[in-house]
């Protein structure tokens, strides 16, 4: 995070200052005016290139220091709520109330507020603000990844009877070679669909199976659960959707009952792995403020929700009024 000081003799002047250097996602924290100038403290929520290989000590720290002046920025835009208007307090309570990080909360209030204009209800300005529904994952092999039990061989299982019911070829792979029961889970759900499950115990076999399932309209991968703990999970992963290859949708599965932590080292985690799009699942035990937030921030779409266990009811597209009620959700 970058935070600083501008000073000019007007508003306009300063916020000028304010978006040439910090760009247009930075989040204004304070103004303050004394006769003939303003000054304005904005923050981005950037991190600083690394420094280089042996200055791994040194990155260390800036991280930490980073981390202590987050927590500030957090605590004071809790506590001073600054120039907020009305109509979005709603909003603003509502993010506080599920406990989304404080940086991201006041960005996202922003951008609602530059949709306000014009009579805009609060609710379309978010959803304005969320951005166009996703395209929801147009890619014929799909890889599923995410923290154990957040719901990937769930969600797969929901998909695949969907698309089967639309008039899909589904074929199921499952890599979950770790978990006692997993594979034979997966193979359940295709006996139910009578849909094919191969089963891929490394990345070799998994472009083995990739290229038996060739006749397939759709090819779900299922993934063993990791963690950010998990170094040698993460990395067998990494190596799976790399031979998965471009052409294949790295989803990010993940559970909307994660707090501001936990959804943070969850993005942590699987970051390093890009995922171009998420389910966001468990929306019936929470609304997923965090996990939303910090979706948005990275600009990463959400291309479905799922609100219960029910194979394959419980999952639909997302869209960003869907989205906007489980933000606005106190
Ligand atoms: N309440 C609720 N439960 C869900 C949802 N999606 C999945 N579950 C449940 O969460 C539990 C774990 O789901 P799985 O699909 O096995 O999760 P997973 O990510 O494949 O787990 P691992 O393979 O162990 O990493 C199961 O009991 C599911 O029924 C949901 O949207 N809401
Ligand atoms: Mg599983």
């Amino acid at each position: 995070m970058t935070i600083n000081r501008y000073t000019a003799a007007t508003m306009q002047q300063a916020l000028a200052r304010v978006k040439a250097a910090l760009g247009p996602e930075a989040v204004i924290l304070e103004t303050a005016s004394a006769p003939g100038e303003v000054t304005v403290t904005a923050a981005v929520d950037r991190m600083p290139a690394p420094i280089g290989a042996a200055s791994g000590e040194l990155v260390g720290e800036v991280r930490q220091l980073l981390g202590v002046v987050r927590e500030l920025v957090d605590e004071h835009w809790r506590r001073e709520r600054p120039g907020l208007g009305r109509e979005l307090l709603p909003l603003q309570r509502a993010l506080l109330a599920q406990g989304v990080d404080g940086v991201i909360a006041a960005a996202l209030v922003q951008a609602t507020e530059a949709r306000l204009g014009g009579g805009a209800p609060l609710a379309a300005a978010l959803a304005g603000a969320l951005g166009e529904p996703s395209p929801g994952g147009a890619k014929r092999v799909r890889l599923f990844m995410g923290p154990p039990g957040d719901g990937k061989t769930t969600t797969i299982a929901k998909l695949a009877a969907q698309q089967q019911r639309a008039g899909q070829r589904v074929a199921l792979v499952t890599t979950d070679t770790y978990r006692v029961g997993a594979t034979a889970e997966l193979e359940t759900y295709g006996r139910a669909l009578g849909a094919p499950v191969l089963a891929a115990a490394d990345a070799r076999a998994l472009v083995q199976a990739l290229a038996r399932a060739a006749d397939a309209d759709l090819v779900l991968v299922d993934t063993a659960g990791a963690g950010p703990g998990q170094g040698p999970q993460l990395a067998e992963l990494a190596a799976l959707a790399e031979a998965a290859g471009a052409g294949a949708a790295r989803t990010l599965v993940a559970s909307a009952a994660a707090g501001s932590s936990a959804a943070a080292w969850t993005w942590q985690a699987f970051a390093p792995l890009a995922p171009e799009a998420c389910v966001l699942t468990k929306l019936d035990l929470a609304p997923g403020g965090p996990m939303l937030g910090l979706l948005w921030r990275r600009g990463v779409p959400v291309s479905h929700v799922a609100a219960g266990r029910r194979i394959p009811d419980d999952l639909e597209p997302a869209t960003p009024d869907r989205l906007a009620r489980c933000l606005l959700a106190a």
